[in-house]
């Protein structure tokens, strides 16, 4: 990201969760009821495992912030791992444990996880230390400092939003969603599905799944609206923005593809089928049709930018799988370490977080501003330019 950057930092079962967003403009007024609406929208839904019970996840601000406005400073956000006190003191980051290699020691890798990749590349002897930083938690500290993003985009009247379009087999052949839609979805349902006449079918997989020791994966749709046109661009390829929102939405966890648009049907037909005709209505740009997702040419064309990521299962199942132990070398099945059936609306709500700190770095880069009143005065000029565009122009 050219203007802002995220380090999040901590282990799934160590204190907590550190989050430094960086290059975030002074005097931005929190709301500090937004922020912990987002952390638990994050522990939401039907399938999670025993650790959301035990978290009550709450974003404390550490710095960066004064009075309750950001200074321009680094924003330094802590999660705490209510969990932590049950793996003390093996996961102490000070306290020497005595024979601490055996305890709760992993050293059975479960495919599709980072474990043996992680312990090929670190040389551990314990894959704990891999897997307790390649754990989903880290993701709360993602939307601890998304939901700062989303705060900044609100100023602009940018929204974003998400919902489940299939888990599993389940509505794999929905409609790519558009906002109204996502308007619908009830953020108290169990999956927060897009369509609502699915949620029973898959609250009754996820049961099913549960019971053979099993996982489920899916895709969730996340819509921006209201994105101004503009945003990321054609001239290099690491400023297009498709590709930079790919990247950070392919980087929630267990993200194994990520869709601009209606891109898979899209690439299924014709080209008259997949382009979004150019109309000019009451002298403003429309469009009858967003299958592009709202970018062209890697630039935002104000249209609504919609982005699904598709989920793998999670890789930890109860039932295990084939692997090897690493203490005899011969295979075994994995061993079973707590964990989700299925953690979907979650990933919906960690890819807004990403979306989110991804059009905030790029509002930032078009507009410019070191506070929130340049930013809006130059957003303000920049928009009444474009809307006068092309007369202004000129010859
Ligand atoms: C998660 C916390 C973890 C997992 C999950 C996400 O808690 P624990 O490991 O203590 O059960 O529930 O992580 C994974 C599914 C994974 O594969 O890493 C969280 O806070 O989101």
């Amino acid at each position: 990201m050219p203007r802002l950057n995220l380090t999040t930092g901590g282990e799934s079962h160590g204190p907590g969760l550190t989050a430094i967003l960086t290059g975030f403009p002074a005097g931005l007024r929190l709301d500090p009821e937004f922020i912990r609406t987002e952390m638990r929208r994050r522990q939401h839904g039907y399938g999670r495992g025993q650790r959301m019970k035990i978290e009550v996840d709450d974003a404390q601000i550490r710095g960066g912030v004064r009075n309750g406005e950001t200074l321009g400073s680094p924003i330094v956000l802590w999660v705490v791992n209510r969990d932590y006190k049950n793996w003390e003191p093996m996961m102490s980051p000070v306290e020497t444990v005595p024979h601490r290699a055996e305890q709760r020691r992993v050293h059975t890798p479960r495919p599709g996880h980072a474990d043996l990749a992680g312990g090929l590349k670190y040389g551990r002897h314990d894959l704990r230390d891999i897997l307790e930083r390649a754990s989903a938690r880290e993701s709360a500290a993602r939307v601890a400092a998304g939901a700062f993003a989303k705060l900044l985009l609100a100023q602009l009247g940018v929204e974003i939003k998400s919902g489940v379009r299939s888990l599993g087999p389940i509505g794999v052949d929905s409609p790519v969603p558009d906002w109204a839609q996502l308007q619908t979805v009830d953020e108290e349902s169990p999956l927060r599905a897009i369509n609502p006449s699915l949620e029973a079918e898959m609250v009754a997989l996820v049961d099913r799944a549960k019971e053979e020791g099993d996982t489920l994966g899916g895709a969730v749709t996340v819509i921006a609206h209201n994105v101004p046109p503009g945003l990321g661009s054609h001239v290099q390829w690491n400023e297009k923005l498709d590709g930079r929102l790919a990247r950070a939405v392919m980087s929630v966890p267990a993200v194994k593809a990520v869709e601009i648009g209606a891109a898979l049907s899209a690439a299924a037909g014709f080209g008259s089928a997949a382009h979004d005709p150019i109309e000019r209505k009451d002298g403003e740009w429309h469009r009858p049709s967003n299958h592009a997702g709202g970018l062209e040419g890697g630039i935002t064309n104000g249209a609504d930018v919609v982005i699904t990521a598709y989920k793998k299962p999670i890789s930890t199942l109860r039932k295990g799988m084939p692997t090897v132990d690493l203490d005899t070398m011969e295979p075994v099945t994995s061993r079973y370490e707590r964990s989700d059936v299925t953690a979907l609306p979650a990933a919906g709500v960690i890819a807004e977080s990403m979306v989110a700190l991804v059009l905030a770095d790029a509002v930032l880069e078009k507009f410019g501003g070191d506070s929130m009143a340049q930013l809006l005065a130059h957003f303000a000029a920049s928009m009444a330019q474009q809307r006068d565009w092309p007369a202004s122009a000129g010859k």
